[in-house]
């Protein structure tokens, strides 16, 4: 039995993000299923007090937050990989990006799929608002580079993926990007790559 075990649900980001990092480090695990039932019983709560997945259980630890998680695994199983590195100004870099990945991604592209796929509880025009803020930054940041943070694919690159490539599931367009396109695709030649289930495309309104 694999020693890592992975409580997600096939259709999240944040989970995503964690089982790309795990297959292209070729790190056998099991996926546990953790839909909404599992998140609210006691045992799940043990683990994860805010009753969210990702949870990443090695061994007898216990991760959770989705770019904890891939922080943990690069310095646990490829300390002096690409995907973190050590110099202070790429890991800054890297840094940056996980937070945006929590920040403008989550709050932009991942809020609009939310709301249009699952009819969270959160206010659309606000995410439009962010993604049509963000997605131009990002687009001219990748404008002459390969990957988000340095010449290589970091974690930075996966974390900030999921909720981008999705941005149409959630009514925003990424037409207008060639940059983003350009990456997403480079993601998506990165070998061990696996996409996201897709999600019916709703009308298009950012
Ligand atoms: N900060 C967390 C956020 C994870 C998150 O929002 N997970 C969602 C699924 S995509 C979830 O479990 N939602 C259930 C809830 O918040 O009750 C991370 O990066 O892992």
């Amino acid at each position: 039995m694999p020693a890592i075990q992975l409580y997600s649900t096939p259709l999240s980001g944040h989970c995503h993000r964690v089982t790309l990092l795990l297959n292209m480090l070729n790190l056998p695990f099991e996926a546990t299923e953790a839909g909404a039932d599992v998140r609210q019983t006691e045992e799940f709560a043990r683990l994860n007090p805010l009753r969210q997945i990702p949870v990443l259980i090695d061994g007898e630890h216990v991760l959770t937050d989705s770019n904890a998680i891939l922080v943990y695994l690069v310095k646990r199983y490829a300390p002096d990989s690409h995907w973190l590195p050590e110099d202070p100004l790429k890991a800054a870099e890297v840094q940056k990006w996980l937070s945006r990945a929590a920040g403008e991604v989550r709050f932009g592209p991942a809020s609009a799929r939310m709301v249009k796929q699952f009819s969270a509880p959160e206010a659309y025009e606000n995410a439009l608002k962010i993604s049509a803020r963000f997605l131009p930054q990002l687009d001219k940041h990748l404008e002459n580079r390969e990957f988000l943070a340095t010449d290589r694919a970091t974690i930075a690159d996966l974390a900030c993926y999921s909720y981008v490539a999705t941005a149409p599931e959630g009514g925003v367009s990424l037409t207008g990007y060639p940059s983003i396109q350009r990456w997403l695709a480079r993601i998506e030649g990165l070998p061990g790559f696996t996409p996201l289930p897709a999600l019916p495309l709703p009308e298009i309104v950012g």
